[in-house]
């Protein structure tokens, strides 16, 4: 062992391919052929790059969300599981002082960028290795800010190649996955050992280098996860989970609508708008509770008003029954269920203080010129205030509520529909309050729920992406057949590119089944490989 901190990432030695077999059985359910041959391709190819062995390995794997949507960036604990699909990433050093960045697959170019962290991530040139660069970038940052001790004294040039098997732009965050191996290939190369949830943390601030305002999740599960558990991730006072272990009986499908949700480049209008609706929805909340114009420039997030709009919910408490009902009516009174404009917020919040609110972050200042953008019928696009804040306070309920469940002592079928009721409620949430979900998505969820599901939701930021469902495990064979020929085989709004002609079904995927539609337990987190 190279080092082994409880706290910090396990590194592994391997001086023979029985260590590495170790290694493997630790971190995949049945590594079997495949992965072993994976891996071996990672390190053929990044030899014959690069004329030499690589120095670590390093792995993390994507994550389903089961509950808590869209709410992690509002502050508020979320419950995700890490998934089998990872990306590996082999690391060594280079001849130069550039940082090279190649791919096993094809169809991703390789670039290279500077070994000086402190240059900026071009976010306005989508390369996949931006997200390479974002997790580099964020590791000697945070280094260098919060343990300067384990700086390096210098940084050198290194050679990364990568391989992934996260379906990207499908909600399973295949670019948590990049950017924590890559973090975590750094840190092994240069033998740092940092404890898991500062890894978390700082690798959940890197994707803000590539321009999108990501809560921090995503990074959380995917270093933070343990195989057989979901996790209820909580980031306050600081980053800390709480294991989840799920009923007996039930598995979770995981189904890919196919249909992309291009984040970073749809950012603007989509993931980043719904930031600013939330932090305006704060404002305007907060303000009508009693801040002044100048604190509500302050306001982050929905948690930070919350206790004022419990306080104002008191009165309402014995009229709606419960405080989540109350938190619901005083949102209904002082927001609007119109949009809100550019113009109509200036006059609440006072003039040139949106301006001044999203100065220092261009991502968000981006959105909030998207907003005045047209909507396609003469309006301008406009800020929902009131939906996105039901959405949140009823969603940070839910999330909870989803752990009581499986830590109670209920028959696994009380516990089964109560977890499918609450994650029922967060797509209706999703999709009516949220506006998150898309066709395809909704046609999905209808007919996994018709077909065996006893829940069925989408899981990430949506917009397109998979969707999650809650089977009896004695379903789970016939549901993914019957999503294979209703859904893949039918859905006419699928791109042929993904698809081979099938007899027997009529259409199968070019990619094989098993990430389109996948039983899936909870896998382990990050982890790191050296190699002799
Ligand atoms: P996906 O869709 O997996 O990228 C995104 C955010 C999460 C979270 C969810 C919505 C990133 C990296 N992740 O997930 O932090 O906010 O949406 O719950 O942007
Ligand atoms: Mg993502």
């Amino acid at each position: 062992m190279a080092y082994n901190n409880d706290d910090g990432i396990r590194v592994y030695t391997t001086l023979s391919s029985n260590n590495a077999d170790g290694f493997l059985r630790s971190v995949y359910d049945n590594p079997g052929d495949s992965t072993f041959l994976r891996y071996s391709r990672l390190v053929e190819t990044y030899m014959s790059n690069h004329k030499r062995k690589p120095e670590y390995v390093a792995r993390s794997p994507g994550r389903v969300n089961l509950i808590g949507e869209h709410i992690d960036y509002e502050g508020y604990s979320v419950l995700p599981m890490a998934i089998r699909q990872d990306t590996i990433v082999a690391i060594g050093h280079s001849d130069d002082d550039l940082v090279h960045v190649s791919n096993v697959q094809e169809g991703f170019q390789e670039s290279s960028f500077s070994s000086d962290f402190t240059q900026a991530v071009d976010m306005h040139n989508h390369i996949w290795t931006n997200y390479v660069q974002a997790a580099y970038k964020g590791v000697f940052e945070y280094l260098r800010s919060h343990e300067p001790a384990k700086m390096p004294k210098k940084l050198v040039g290194l050679n990364l190649v990568i391989e992934g098997q996260v379906p990207q732009g499908s909600g399973l965050s295949s670019s948590a996955a990049i950017v924590c191996a890559s973090a975590l290939a750094v840190l092994g190369y240069y033998g740092v050992s940092v404890d898991k949830g500062r890894i978390a943390e700082f690798t959940a601030r890197c994707e803000k280098y590539v321009g999108t305002e990501s809560g921090g999740m995503d990074q959380a599960i995917s270093i933070m996860g343990e195989k057989g558990l979901a996790k209820l991730v909580h980031f306050k006072p600081h980053l800390y989970t709480e294991d989840v272990p799920l009923p007996q009986g039930v598995t979770f499908v995981v189904a890919n609508s196919l249909t992309r949700s291009a984040k970073a480049e749809a950012a603007p209008r989509q993931y980043n708008m719904r930031v600013v609706e939330c932090r305006l929805a704060a404002a305007v909340l907060g303000l009508k509770l009693g801040l002044t114009q100048e604190q509500t420039r302050q306001v982050m997030t929905l948690s930070e008003v919350e206790p004022r709009v419990q306080e104002q919910g008191k009165q309402y408490e014995g009229a709606k029954g419960s405080l989540q009902g109350a938190m619901a009516a005083v949102v209904s009174e002082l927001l609007s269920k119109d949009k809100y404009t550019h113009d109509d917020l200036e006059q609440l919040l006072g003039e040139g203080s949106l301006e001044h609110m999203f100065a220092s972050n261009a991502s968000q200042m981006r959105s909030l010129h998207v907003a005045e953008e047209d909507d396609g019928s003469g309006q301008p696009l406009g800020f929902k205030l009131r939906q996105r804040a039901l959405h949140v306070y009823s969603e940070k309920e839910r999330v909870p509520l989803f752990k009581q469940v499986c830590d109670s002592s209920a028959s696994a079928a009380e516990k089964t529909e109560q977890l499918a009721q609450l994650m029922n409620d967060s797509q209706d949430s999703c999709r009516d309050l949220y506006d998150c979900s898309c066709e395809e998505l909704d046609h999905l969820i209808q007919l996994c729920r018709q077909h065996g599901a006893e829940a069925s939701r989408l899981t990430g930021a949506g917009w397109g992406g998979c969707t999650v469902s809650l089977v009896k495990e004695e379903r789970v064979e016939s549901f993914i057949r019957m999503l294979q020929q209703e859904y893949y085989a039918e859905y006419d709004k699928i791109p042929e590119e993904y698809f081979l002609p099938d007899a027997v079904i009529g259409r199968r995927p070019k990619a094989g089944w098993e990430n389109i539609v996948f039983a899936s337990r909870p896998s382990s987190g990050g982890a790191i490989l050296k190699l002799s």
